[in-house]
């Protein structure tokens, strides 16, 4: 039986990995949620866990209570996740928080010697060197559960990885695909959240709409697969069902195909290597007869653009790019700024700093602090 910790147990991919889990008896050690205790109690009174985490210190006391006629734990904080990123009876650690505080617990997992199953892109984006080299050190695994890296991952099976020329990252164009800027103007929350294929938290929908979301996928592609920049093709598909391929020296390309739902993805990184039946809808490509494939407009989506400039200069700007966005969407959710101040904002902050090294944790500290700052002082709170 496998056994695992679980961070961000409550969000979309949360929920997804304990229906994975249920259906194929995966032991689950500890379970932290940001803010939601109703559902984090729910989940711990059926999976059992040693110890919860409820991020939220305000919330602390709350958890404690609901879960008072129980013997599980309940702990706080971002001690609370690296605890549970570094259990020592765990096979697999599951990161599927959002955002850059997705980072230092999986620092934590690598250092304790846990393999990872990574959904937090934020935690390659930021720290991708020193995630990846402190990975390589010490011989962690690290399973992607983003589709398109799931994708290219199990494309790259049975292959030599020296051999990989080129990796074509999907998109689905977002729910704006084929507007101007002039049609982007007026954009609103409601109409930015509703995805045409895929049903996702607020904060990546949001960097779908703005194609932010594509921008960190190509970085965390960089560095998950040892690519450069210049060797990542990003290839829009519609229907989202080929969820990235790769082209080897020969000019081979291999690409990975299945109806879009993350349970796959999720299944994949959690089972590894095996290949059982999952509870999603089969692929039947006579049912959509044409795949349509389109390139990206990086003239209208700032944010991607933006994020392809950040990976060529390198150093911190891939995190100034993340934190910056971060702020920025956060701020268009509370309805503080428009849709397209999203990407005039990350843009900017690559003509505002000047280059800074992203070598410890502490540097990408600053450099996040830095870009949160920026944000703040451009909207003049
Ligand atoms: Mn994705």
């Amino acid at each position: 039986m496998k056994t695992i910790s679980l961070v961000g147990s409550t969000g979309s991919i949360g929920k997804q990995t304990l229906e994975v889990c249920r259906k194929h008896n995966i032991k689950v050690k500890a379970l932290a949620a940001y803010q939601n205790t109703a559902l984090l109690e729910n989940q711990a009174r059926e999976f059992l866990p040693d110890f919860v985490c409820i991020y939220d210190k305000e919330l602390y006391s709350d958890m404690c209570k609901r879960l008072s006629d129980t013997n599980i734990d309940v702990v706080c904080g971002m001690e609370g996740l690296c605890r549970a990123a570094s259990l020592n009876d765990i096979d697999l650690f599951v990161n599927s928080v959002v955002g850059m505080v997705g980072l230092l617990p999986t620092l934590t997992a690598i250092e304790a010697g846990n393999d990872i199953a990574l959904a937090n892109k934020e935690t390659l984006v930021a720290g991708g060197q020193i995630v990846m080299s402190s990975a390589e050190k010490k011989g962690i695994k690290i399973y992607p559960i983003d589709s398109e890296h799931s994708a290219i991952f199990q494309c790259l099976q049975g292959n030599n990885p020296k051999q990989l020329n080129k990796i074509i990252l999907t998109a689905s164009g977002g729910p704006f695909f084929g507007k101007t800027k002039t049609e982007l103007e007026n954009v609103t929350v409601e109409q930015a959240l509703a995805h045409p294929n895929w049903n996702m938290g607020n904060k990546i929908t949001i960097d779908s709409a703005t194609l932010m979301n594509k921008g960190l996928e190509f970085i965390e592609a960089k560095w998950l697969f040892n690519v450069e920049p210049d060797n990542i093709e990003i290839v829009v598909n519609r229907e989202s069902v080929l969820h990235s391929a790769v082209e080897f020296d020969d000019y081979s390309v291999i690409a990975q195909m299945g109806t879009p739902d993350m349970k796959i993805p999720i299944q994949y990184a959690l089972l590894y290597p095996e290949r059982v039946s999952c509870d999603v809808k089969r692929l039947s490509i006579t049912d959509y007869g044409t795949l349509t494939f389109a390139k990206p407009d990086i003239d209208t989506f700032d944010c991607l653009a933006g994020c392809i400039k950040a990976i060529n200069l390198g150093g911190a700007y891939p995190c100034i790019v993340n934190a910056v966005n971060e702020e920025a969407v956060a701020l268009f959710l509370s309805r503080k700024i428009s849709f397209l101040k999203i990407g005039e904002l990350v843009k900017k902050s690559l003509d505002y700093f000047a280059p800074m090294p992203s070598k410890s944790y502490e540097d990408i500290k600053k450099a996040e602090i830095l870009a949160r700052d920026f944000v703040h002082n451009e909207i003049n709170f």
